[in-house]
């Protein structure tokens, strides 16, 4: 029976690129839900959009000497394209800098303020002198007052996930100077959570909330056992919705409270394109609202959005919010900051048509109960050992027998045995097998299940043995590859939710579209025929390419690089010696050298024996260079050699000198020498 489900997915602030812990946190997930949701002949609306306003974006334009507009027109150009290549397939993907989420946000605050929900109260809020600016989410930082964790941001602590106000901070410091603020009275409005708390309790912890995941419901729980606040909705920026009443004048709604309107705004635009009623899927009652989150927006979609909505009084709440926890990356935190990500636009460049591999690598590790962590080697592993071996395996060689023996047409079913009949059996039982993990939000275990199909065919191949069979037994081979065609037909369909590009690559290689009754979801486990006898498929075509371990390498050299730059970039420049005289300066004779051999000392891993001309004479000097040169590529390099060092003996070499080095900015050694041409060997360095 077909239901109306508004299925939304976080909308991702414009100050950076999607990374694949974006994606296996929210829109993998999202998306297989509602992929399966439609497949299944429901009424979808599949929203998101841009996160426009906020913090974030502010700072991210002063770093970069922009205007905020500036940098949400990058982001919202390279997310939105990026999501539409990698198969996310949103019904609407807007943005809260459009005028229809202004307009909607303001006349939702409107109403609120009209209804006498908000308290306005005038607060003494952190205010930073030097840059003449009140300091909220993370225009300021501190001790988070729950966990500890030193670096939670104004509004919420992104450790613990709590939300809490500026002022609640330890040792806050201004993000702008690094000032530490002063108090100054501001007035604001105040969402009073405090007077929702019943019915909080009631809807959730009494309700049959029971069915959220256990890290949602736990969270939530937390935060109402530990007794809610009035939280401000209005703050003292000049970027974002201006507070439409009196009063408001150069301040703007906090963005958490703009910011899921945005899902409403996004649907009353789509609907409005598509001649649909948007009220259908905010406001009926028939309607299941599911949010796709990270665990670090708990609190707003389970308590702050759900008070708005229901303080407004006339929309629907989410029946589930399945929160995943976090995707970590080779052992270390995801961190636009750091550069420490995978980003999907760069992934799509840097391994084209392979958006499926990506899809099933973060699915079947999807963090869904648990932070879990992407490797480059589990990613080539799910690919080569599953996608390649166990999936496109079998469907190779399904339609390349198919082709081989019958021209690539369907062969009658002849006779069942008890084997062909249990595969059948077993095949038609899989649509609800799957769908049992997808509607409980397992989409980890639904990816699996799907492997097993695939593993089922497989099996059911090598053990019938068609290439043997069709020497002895024309009949039986007919029924054999009858069998094993209906196994990749119904493949073809229930790998659309995960593999969406494959899906349409094999319905193509099948010819579904030549069917007079094309399977469906729905129909698999009834349809009697899937890929009736004497269709006519097409050819043999790969579905999926071996991932070559230098093409991982790649990956990690990437990221290799990544981290050198941020340890180079947080390098802390050593504090300047002691004051010298310029007599000790005099003292050190530094000359230009040249390197005229070099070789490896034996038994250490750094030391290099060099014969330097010094200009004064040709002598030994000892360097600890070896693990960051070879003897070959410095034999004849231009050098600063300190000569007047008291000789000292290296590994029973005497050493008569020093070559002067320092390091780049990946931590690599080089040498510190006159670039200028014509200074030759012996000139006094001074
Ligand atoms: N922009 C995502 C985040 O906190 C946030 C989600 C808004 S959903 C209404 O990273
Ligand atoms: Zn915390």
């Amino acid at each position: 029976m077909s239901k109306r489900y508004t299925i939304t997915a976080a909308l991702p602030y414009t100050n950076g690129p999607i990374h694949i812990g974006h994606l296996a946190g929210v829109y993998v997930p999202s998306d297989i839900y509602a992929r399966y949701l439609r497949l299944t002949d429901n009424d979808v609306a599949f929203i998101c959009g841009s996160d426009e306003h906020g913090v974030p974006i502010t700072i991210k334009a002063k770093n970069e000497g922009v205007s905020p507009q500036d940098i949400v027109d990058k982001y919202h150009a390279i997310i939105k394209q990026s999501f539409q290549d990698f198969g996310i397939s949103f019904d609407n993907y807007s943005r809260t800098s459009a005028k229809i989420h202004h307009d909607t946000a303001s006349k939702f605050f409107k109403t609120l303020y009209d209804k006498g929900e908000f308290t306005e109260e005038v607060t003494e809020q952190l205010y930073d002198a030097e840059a003449k600016q009140f300091l909220a989410d993370r225009f300021v930082v501190g001790t988070c007052p729950k966990c500890g964790n030193e670096e939670s941001y104004g509004d919420q602590c992104e450790n613990c996930g709590t939300s809490h106000n500026a002022t609640d901070l330890i040792s806050p410091k201004s993000a702008i100077t690094g000032a530490t603020p002063s108090l100054k009275e501001t007035k604001h409005w105040f969402l009073p959570l405090d007077k929702h708390e019943d019915f909080l309790k009631e809807w959730i912890l009494k309700g049959h909330k029971k069915d959220w995941k256990p890290n949602v419901y736990g969270q939530v729980k937390s935060w109402i056992d530990d007794g809610l606040r009035p939280r401000a909705v209005t703050r003292d920026l000049d970027w974002g919705i201006p507070v439409p009443v009196a009063g408001g004048e150069g301040k703007v709604l906090y963005v958490w409270f703009d910011a899921p309107i945005g899902y409403i705004s996004a649907t009353k635009e789509w609907a409005a394109e598509n001649d649909k009623n948007w009220e259908d899927y905010w406001k009926n009652k028939d309607t299941t609202l599911v949010h796709f989150i990270g665990k670090d927006n708990i609190v707003f979609h389970c308590i702050i959005f759900p008070a708005m909505l229901k303080a407004e009084g006339s929309y629907i709440l989410p029946e589930n919010v399945p929160a995943n926890e976090f995707l970590n990356l080779e052992g270390n935190k995801l961190s636009t900051s750091k550069n420490w990500a995978v980003w999907l636009h760069e992934y799509l460049e840097e391994f084209p048509n392979q958006q499926d591999v990506l899809r099933y690598a973060l699915t079947a590790n999807a963090p869904e109960t648990k932070d879990n962590d992407f490797t480059w080697k589990d990613f080539q592993a799910r690919n080569n050992n599953e996608l390649v071996a166990i999936f496109g395996n079998f469907i190779n060689r399904v339609v390349v027998l198919t082709n081989k023996y019958y021209d690539g047409v369907v062969p009658e079913a002849n006779e069942l045995n008890a084997v062909d009949e249990e595969t059948l059996t077993t095949l038609r039982a899989y649509p609800s097998v799957i769908s049992s993990s997808i509607e409980r939000y397992r989409f980890r275990e639904a990816s699996q299940e799907l492997m097993n199909l695939a593993r089922l065919g497989n099996k059911y191949l090598a053990d019938a043995e068609p290439w043997k069979v069709i020497k002895v037994d024309e009949a039986r081979t007919q029924t054999i590859m009858y069998v094993a065609l209906q196994i990749a037909s119904a493949l073809a369909v229930l790998s659309e939710p995960f593999l969406p590009f494959t899906s349409i690559k094999l319905k193509e290689i099948l010819c579904h579209s030549k069917l007079d009754s094309e399977s469906t979801w729905s129909n698999i486990s009834t349809q009697e025929v899937l890929l009736p006898s004497r269709h006519q498929i097409g050819k043999a075509e790969l579905l999926f390419s071996k991932i070559e371990d230098s093409q991982i390498q790649e990956q990690l050299d990437k990221l290799e690089a990544s981290k050198k730059a941020n340890e180079a970039a947080n390098k802390v420049v050593e504090p300047q010696k002691e004051t010298i005289t310029f007599d000790d300066f005099t003292k050190l004779d530094m000359r230009v050298g040249t390197i005229l051999e070099a070789e490896k000392m034996p038994k250490t891993k750094k030391l290099m024996k060099l014969k330097v001309d010094t200009g004064i004479d040709v002598r030994t000097i000892v360097s600890g260079i070896a693990e960051s040169f070879t003897a070959e590529e410095i034999v004849g390099k231009r050098v600063t050699v300190l000569v007047n060092l008291a000789p000292r003996a290296l590994r029973g070499v005497e050493s008569q000198g020093m070559i002067l080095m320092t390091e780049d900015e990946t931590g690599n050694l080089v040498f510190v020498s006159p670039s200028e041409p014509g200074v030759s060997n012996g000139l006094r360095i001074s």
